[in-house]
């Protein structure tokens, strides 16, 4: 199945005014947040911006900046890197989990979905130097909590990890463990899970450049086996998208370069 991308009656991108990437889309106290990476103060030659920019929307057209919601600087452990954000809510608190010096994973908090959020911790959630299995790099955290209340952080460049939480929101249970992907694919980056019935869908970028796959299976860990193309090649080296459902109908939000001054870079939702 490949999701046809139709920009209805919205802009696309839905952002015109800022270079913004890897979407983490969430449907919050009935509207949809966006959580981001701020591509438009990078230097234009890496993936170095120090901060996460959201916005929220009722419609899908219209949409309200919340400015920097998070900066590095709020993690005293970390220094640079603010890469693909994953958020997630429980108990009226609102979690985002962020990807730092391309080797840690942090958690901030807050009792508002457009923040002021802090760190949870005071240390990082995920750490290369700390942890086994962390892979080669821990980054694109993603949150999926499963009809029983358990939580699972999805995160890890070619080969996807999955760790569950504690019930906190803001520790790790258990080991991290490779998910199990089989099929005539290959898994980059970007991992997103979500669940139809009980199906459980596991999709991902392939690389770089890369598509978006999906595979499915039957529990929240896997294994999971290969299916299709979700989303097709986009014109960057990187590819990252959130699956939501809002008022009865599912959405895929991803990026691409969409603007003036755009480019692998300087990406745009
Ligand atoms: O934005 C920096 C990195 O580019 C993300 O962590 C990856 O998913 C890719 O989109």
């Amino acid at each position: 199945m490949v999701i046809g991308v139709q920009p209805a009656s919205a802009a696309n991108p839905i952002i015109p005014d800022r270079f913004v990437a890897d979407p983490s889309a969430h449907v919050f106290n009935g509207r949809v947040h966006l959580y981001l990476t701020d591509d438009q103060t990078n230097s234009g030659t890496y993936w170095d911006s120090k901060s996460w920019r959201s916005y929220s929307s009722s419609n899908l057209v219209d949409w309200t900046d919340h400015g920097d919601i998070f900066s590095i600087s709020g993690f005293s452990w970390a220094s640079q890197y603010a890469w693909a954000p994953g958020a997630t809510e429980r108990n009226g608190r609102y979690y985002l989990y962020l990807p730092v010096d391309r080797t840690k994973i942090g958690v901030a908090v807050s009792s508002s979905p457009t923040g002021p959020f802090t760190d949870a911790r005071g240390s990082a959630l995920v750490d290369k130097a700390r942890d086994a299995n962390t892979g080669e790099e821990p980054i694109d955290p993603m949150i999926f909590t499963d009809d029983d209340g358990s939580s699972y952080m999805y995160f890890g460049t070619r080969t996807p990890k999955v760790v569950r939480l504690g019930a906190d929101m803001v520790s790790t249970t258990g080991p991290i463990m490779d998910v199990g992907l089989s099929g005539a694919t290959k898994y980059g980056e970007a991992p997103h899970v979500h669940k139809v019935g009980g199906t459980y869908y596991f999709s991902y970028s392939t690389g770089w450049p890369g598509q978006i796959h999906y595979a499915t299976g039957s529990s929240p860990a896997g294994p999971f086996t290969y299916r299709g193309v979700l989303l097709d090649y986009v014109n960057v080296n990187t590819n990252h998208h959130s699956l939501f459902q809002y008022q009865g109908q599912w959405y895929v939000a991803y990026h691409k370069n969409a603007l003036e001054g755009g480019g692998n870079h300087k990406r745009s939702v």
